[in-house]
């Protein structure tokens, strides 16, 4: 295989709405570079991209896949992403490792949910974007309503180059703005025949045609200058003029065809390799340490990983961008995350599962490599002189859905352990924490048909049988008002016995505070709990009816019962503590004694104290189109939300609430339902709040039961 130049480079992210296209076009792509003799089809479960078991199986990519195709003597790395927004993770990062985003759109359905979810990513990597408008051949496909819509969601840069002859059944022909000829591709695939623009389209095709000049000449003084000289700009020229405009995210230009057919992709791969950047003209790539890539070979060998997908027969194939010099088979590097080496045993070019190894490859390449021995997502391989240098982490979305997972089989649980901290490295979107609190494994992933994706890998490759269940909420305990409670413990067994006698107060902790009048405070410790929250320990003890040296076991006595709260076994927090008075035995009282008078005290206390569950609130965000605000207001208000606020964005709303954790589980899953896919949210915790009175009962009663059972 030829090594091929960072100059005649490109690489593409296929990014956009969930089956408006992606991976029909990124096979039409290899198809015309000759890289395969058959075009497949996603419905045939055949395409050189979704390759992997789950998605033959489902019909749809679920992982990003890397290929290639080389026409006119580039090479174009293509990187087909999932649309769903549940496998945002991999659109991110793919977005990341390519210079531009080829963002197909379904003609028929305009710009869906998806689609701004994709949007979403290729702004916040500051992406270029060229859009492909797919699927003209169907009848209900509307060029002029599509573009209207691009440019209502995207802004005004959005700018034709192109516009159909024949959308609908038997499309085959475009008017191109640049060249401006007419495109018929006859049989779908191949070069076109070129003809002159018909005398019925001439007029809309002068006048778009002056837009993109305007916008072509808008960033070069030399071309606008000698567009004005000539009164128009040559296709070479207009071509050069584009190039600006596409790097610096200026204008997003608009392709047409349709991927099934074939149509339009030779002019699109001719786009690509004409107007928009090799990675030698793309803005440098900033490493953490702010040293500048610009993707030359002159620099020292650095690459990033951003995707890793595991393979049957394979093991973990992982994909490289590579940001400076040449990276050659068994070359040593270094990775700065355990500043260990890494040997690349095997350099692969990958169209899919068919990977070819070559012996080198430059800067602004991707290329992928097998049997690395440490290496995960986000991590770089640098040369030894710049050992210390690492590349940014992707910016991967925050999980927006929870769930407690555990084997079926107990003994698995460690296995199942395993697994998902290595499902983490490869998806860092995948995160899982054991909860000590809540004594459940919590996984965190991107919505419920990503937990689905993921289940499929333990029923499928890792055959471990696994169940979900609601993830417990992590209530407190406190108290709302002053009470006093003495105890006395006493155990006479033969010899030696047990006695220790504590009257404790408790009251409610709250900042500025002040310290009952009838007591001497002579002590006082202030713990931060590592729950949140405080307790406040205070000695007031006159007389000596308790030794100083029992302290230490009485405070140890509460904290027990602060680990396991006395209502519901939460834990509890913002409680001061005084111990006023107490007996001791000269021969029996002892620290054990002292303890479980501590803890039996407290729990008696506490019970009078006005003792109140408190639950986690978050800080919620929603946004959401205008006019589906009433329903997801509806909806927020069933969830005991309270509504703090709401902003306009363009014709979306962005509601700010405060809501119970406790009512918020799967909420990624009914916003979608109640929003048809576009609403998003983003939740941060706030504070812990009283919960009323009947949700107290409920839990309370829920603890009974509970309790009952384990008995
Ligand atoms: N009629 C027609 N159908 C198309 C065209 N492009 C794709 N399709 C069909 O649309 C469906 C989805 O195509 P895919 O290529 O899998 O779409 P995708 O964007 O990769 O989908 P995800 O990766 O799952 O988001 C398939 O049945 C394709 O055959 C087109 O131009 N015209
Ligand atoms: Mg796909």
């Amino acid at each position: 295989m030829k090594i091929f130049q960072t100059e005649d480079i490109r690489n593409v992210a296929l990014i956009g709405a969930a089956k408006s296209g992606k991976t029909t076009l990124a096979e039409n792509m290899v198809f015309e570079g000759k890289l395969i003799n058959r075009k497949g089809a996603t419905e045939s479960k055949n395409t050189v991209s979704d390759y992997r078991p789950i998605e033959t199986e489902r019909g749809i990519s679920v992982n990003a896949s890397l290929l290639y195709t080389i026409y006119n003597d580039k090479k174009i790395n293509i990187l087909d992403t999932p649309g769903f927004s549940d496998f945002s993770g991999d659109i991110v990062a793919c977005l990341t490792a390519a210079d531009m985003a080829v963002f197909t759109v379904n003609a028929q359905s305009g710009v869906e949910a998806t689609s701004e979810n994709a949007w979403k990513y290729a702004t916040k990597t500051n992406k270029p974007v060229v859009f492909f408008m797919n699927q003209l051949d169907h009848n209900n496909a509307n060029f002029d309503d599509t573009i209207h819509q691009l440019k209502e969601y995207f802004g005004d840069k959005v700018t034709p180059v192109q516009f159909p002859v024949n959308s609908g059944e038997g499309f085959n022909s475009v008017i191109d703005l640049i060249t401006m000829k007419m495109l018929v591709f006859k049989n779908g695939n191949g070069a076109p025949e070129i003809q002159d623009i018909p005398a019925n389209l001439a007029d809309k095709a002068e006048e778009l045609h002056n837009e993109l000049i305007e916008h072509a000449a808008e960033g070069d003084d030399a071309l606008m200058e000698k567009f004005f000289e000539e009164g128009t700009l040559s296709a070479e020229d207009m071509e050069k003029g584009l190039h600006l405009g596409i790097i610096n995210r200026d204008m997003y230009p608009v392709l047409c065809g349709a991927a099934k057919s074939g149509a339009g992709v030779t002019r699109l791969l001719e786009f690509l390799i004409n107007a928009c950047p090799s990675p030698a003209h793309v803005h440098p790539t900033k490493a953490v340490n702010g040293t500048e890539f610009h993707n030359s070979t002159e620099e020292a060998p650095a690459m990033f990983f951003f995707k890793i997908s595991n393979e049957q027969n394979v093991g973990d194939v992982a994909m490289a961008r590579i940001y400076g010099g040449t990276i050659a088979e068994s070359q040593d590097l270094v990775n700065p995350r355990t500043g260990n080496k890494e040997r690349i045993s095997q350099l692969l070019v990958s169209n899919g599962k068919t990977r070819e190894r070559v012996e080198k490859a430059c800067a602004g390449d991707i290329i992928s490599t097998i049997k690395l021995k440490d290496v995960r997502v986000n991590d770089s391989l640098v040369d030894a002189k710049i050992a210390d240098t690492a590349f940014e982490a992707v910016p991967f979305p925050a999980p927006i859905f929870s769930t407690a997972i555990k084997a079926v089989n107990s003994q698995e649980d460690e296995k199942l352990g395993g697994i998902l901290a290595d499902f983490h490295k490869i998806d860092p979107t995948v995160i899982t924490s054991m909860s000590r609190e809540l004594k459940q494994n919590i996984l965190q992933c991107q919505g419920e048909y990503h937990l689905n994706t993921i289940k499929w890998y333990l029923d499928n490759v890792h055959k471990i049988a696994v169940e979900f269940a609601a993830p417990k909420v992590p209530y407190r305990e406190t108290i709302t008002k002053t009470a006093n409670a003495d105890y006395r413990h006493k155990k006479q067994s033969g010899g030696s016995g047990q006695f220790g006698e504590v009257h404790m107060r408790l009251a409610p902790y709250y900042e500025g505070y002040t310290d009952p009048s009838d007591l001497q405070v002579r002590g006082k410790d202030e713990y931060d709990l590592p729950w949140g929250g405080k307790l406040i320990f205070c000695n007031c003890i006159v007389g000596g009816s308790i030794d100083a040296r029992f302290m230490p076991a009485i405070l140890k006595g509460i904290n027990e019962r602060l680990e396991e709260g006395p209502l519901t076994g939460s834990y509890a927090r913002d409680i001061i503590c005084y111990i006023y008075d107490g007996k001791m035995h000269p021969v029996d009282s002892n620290e054990m004694a002292f303890k479980i008078a501590g803890r039996m005290a407290f729990s008696a206390a506490f019970k009078n104290a006005g003792p109140k569950i408190m639950e986690p609130i978050y800080d919620l965000t929603v946004r959401m189109p205008e006019d589906m605000m009433g329903a997801v207001n509806t909806d927020l208000q069933s969830r005991r939300a309270i509504i703090m606020g709401m902003d306009a964005d363009r014709n979306y709303q962005i509601i700010r609430a405060r809501v119970p954790l406790a009512e918020m589980d799967r909420y990624s899953t009914s916003l979608s339902s109640l929003t048809s896919g576009r609403g998003t949210f983003t939740m941060e915790y706030a504070e812990y709040a009283q919960v009323p009175t009947d949700v107290q009962t409920k839990l309370l009663k829920a603890y009974e039961e509970s309790k009952k059972d384990e008995d």
